[in-house]
């Protein structure tokens, strides 16, 4: 799909500003793509269509949860979690978009996961550093994104995470999955890295 049409067919189903946050999450993950050697293409359809699902009801993320093969844990944890994996069914269903690194940039945007792509890293960092987002600790997070995409990944991984326990929020296991694993690769990826 080209990079106009999936814009087209993401612009009404969001808001102006969910709208304009989706353009700079593609242009910097483009960015992040052409210095990380993946594809540009991907980058770009991928960001596109990350929040594709974040205006869906909660009743109908619910019901495409529980019939479909996605982990019905989810229904357990917050429904912020749901947008990443409903869209990743739904592009497939509904536009063909069967690729599975793109959809699996998408599924796990919001949490990240153990054993993350290229393309998940940077759309993953892309959605937490894009320039209309404000959070603290984030010049030093933005710093590090053009100079290794795995550190940047495990500062928004520990950040997320200090954020959600500051808030007496639960997390979900695949964001304490996301932190151990980058934390092992910071550490040279032994098995056992601390
Ligand atoms: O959709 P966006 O607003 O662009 O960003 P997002 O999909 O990364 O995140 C939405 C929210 O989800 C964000 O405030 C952080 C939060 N989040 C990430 N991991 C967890 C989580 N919330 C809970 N409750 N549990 C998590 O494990
Ligand atoms: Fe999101
Ligand atoms: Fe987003």
């Amino acid at each position: 799909m080209y990079k106009n049409e999936a814009i087209a067919i993401v612009k009404p189903l969001l808001t102006r500003q969910r709208f304009e946050h989706t353009l700079r999450v593609t242009e910097t993950a483009v960015k992040l793509a052409e210095i990380y050697n993946v594809s540009t293409e991907k980058a770009e359809i991928a960001s596109i269509f990350h929040d594709y699902c974040k205006y869906r009801s909660l009743d109908e993320m619910k019901r495409i949860i529980q019939t479909t093969y996605l982990p019905k844990d989810l229904l357990l944890y917050h429904h912020e979690l749901w947008h990443g994996p409903v869209a990743s069914l739904m592009i497939e269903q509904e536009y063909g978009i069967g690729d599975d690194e793109i959809k699996a940039a998408i599924y796990y945007h919001t949490t990240g996961r153990a054993n993350m792509s290229d393309l998940e890293l940077i759309v993953f960092v892309a959605d937490y550093i894009e320039p209309g987002r404000s959070f603290p600790g984030l010049d030093e997070v933005r710093d590090m994104a053009e100079k290794d995409i795995v550190k940047t990944a495990w500062m928004v991984s520990r950040n997320t995470i200090n954020y959600l326990m500051e808030n007496k929020n639960r997390i979900y296991p695949d964001t304490f999955h996301a932190y151990n694993d980058l934390t092992r690769l910071l550490n040279g990826g032994n098995k056992f890295g601390q």
